[in-house]
C-alpha cells in the first residue's frame, strides 16, 4: 500500500517536471528556451520556431528512451564471470517490424508538421502591402523598392541597408544575375535561395523595430563571406522619409542589372 501510494507520487513528480519541461521549453524570451534561434522579429518567425522547438521535444523524448533500453541492456546483461557466449541469434521478425515501422511512423511525423508549415511559409497571397525586388550578386545586394520606385545599393566599404515599415507585409523577389546565392535575414527565421533564371519569392510581416543583419547563406565563391547587408525595420513615417531621401539622392527608379542579366542568362 505504502509502495503503490510512494509509486504514485513519483508518477505525478515525474509527470509535473515532464510536462513544465515541455512549457518551458515552448518560451521565447532566453535563447535557451528558443534552442539556439534568434528572437523571431517576423510574425511568421513563431510558426518556424515552434516546429523546431516541437522537434527537439520530440527528438529527446526519443533519445531519452533509446539511451534508457541502451544503459539498462548494457548494464543488465553485461558478461560476468563464467558466463558462456550468448546464443547468437538473427531474423528476429517482431524486431525487425519494430525498427522498420518505428522509425517510419517518426519520419512521417516529421514529414506532416514540416510540410504543413513549409506550405504555410512559402505561400504568396499577394496581400502585401510593397514589394523588394532583392538582387544578390558577387558579392553585395541591391532593394528595389517596386511600389515606391527607389533603390539602393552599398557602395564599397558600406553595407546595403534594406529598409523596411513595421507591421506592414512585404513581398520579396529574388533575383541573381551570377551564381546562386541565398537571401538570410537570421532575425526573420527565413531564407530563401537566389537563383539565376528563377524568380523565387517569399512574404514576410516584420513586426519588431530594430536593427538586423543579412547576409549570404549559399557558399557563392571567394567573398561570400562578404555579402552582409543591414535590416533596418522602422515606423512608416520613417520609411517614407527614407524613400524620399533616396530618391532626392538619385536613386529613384529601379536598378536594372539583375534582371536584365537574369533575362541575358536564360
Ligand atoms: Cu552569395
Amino acid at each position: 500500500m505504502r509502495t503503490s501510494a510512494l509509486g504514485k507520487k513519483i508518477a505525478i513528480g515525474t509527470g509535473a517536471v515532464t510536462v513544465s519541461l515541455v512549457l518551458s521549453a515552448c518560451g521565447t524570451s532566453n535563447v535557451y528556451e528558443r534552442g539556439g534561434m534568434p528572437a523571431p522579429a517576423t510574425e511568421e518567425g513563431s510558426r518556424i520556431l515552434s516546429l523546431w522547438q516541437g522537434s527537439w521535444i520530440a527528438a529527446l523524448i526519443v533519445g531519452v528512451f533509446v539511451w534508457g533500453l541502451l544503459i539498462w541492456a548494457i548494464v543488465a546483461y553485461r558478461r560476468r564471470e563464467g558466463d558462456p557466449l550468448p546464443a547468437q541469434t538473427k531474423y528476429n521478425v517482431p524486431i525487425e517490424i519494430l525498427y522498420t515501422v518505428a522509425p517510419l511512423l517518426m519520419i512521417l511525423a516529421m514529414f506532416y508538421f514540416v510540410q504543413r508549415d513549409q506550405t504555410e511559409l512559402t505561400r504568396i497571397d499577394n496581400k502585401q502591402t510593397h514589394s523588394v525586388n532583392v538582387i544578390g550578386w558577387r558579392w553585395s545586394w541591391g532593394f528595389n523598392y517596386l511600389d515606391e520606385g527607389a533603390y539602393d545599393v552599398g557602395t564599397p566599404g558600406e553595407r546595403p541597408t534594406l529598409w523596411l515599415p513595421v507591421n506592414e507585409k512585404v513581398k520579396f523577389d529574388l533575383m541573381s544575375p551570377d551564381v546562386d546565392h541565398s537571401f538570410w535575414i537570421p532575425a526573420f527565421l527565413m531564407k530563401m535561395d537566389v537563383i539565376p533564371g528563377r524568380n523565387n519569392t517569399f512574404e514576410v510581416t516584420p513586426n519588431k523595430i530594430g536593427e538586423f543583419s543579412g547576409k549570404c547563406a549559399e557558399l557563392c565563391g571567394v567573398d561570400h563571406s562578404r555579402m552582409l547587408f543591414n535590416v533596418k525595420v522602422v515606423t512608416r513615417a520613417e520609411y517614407d522619409a527614407h524613400i524620399a531621401d533616396l530618391q532626392a539622392h538619385g536613386q529613384a527608379g529601379k536598378l536594372d542589372t539583375g534582371r536584365s542579366q537574369v533575362a541575358g542568362a536564360q
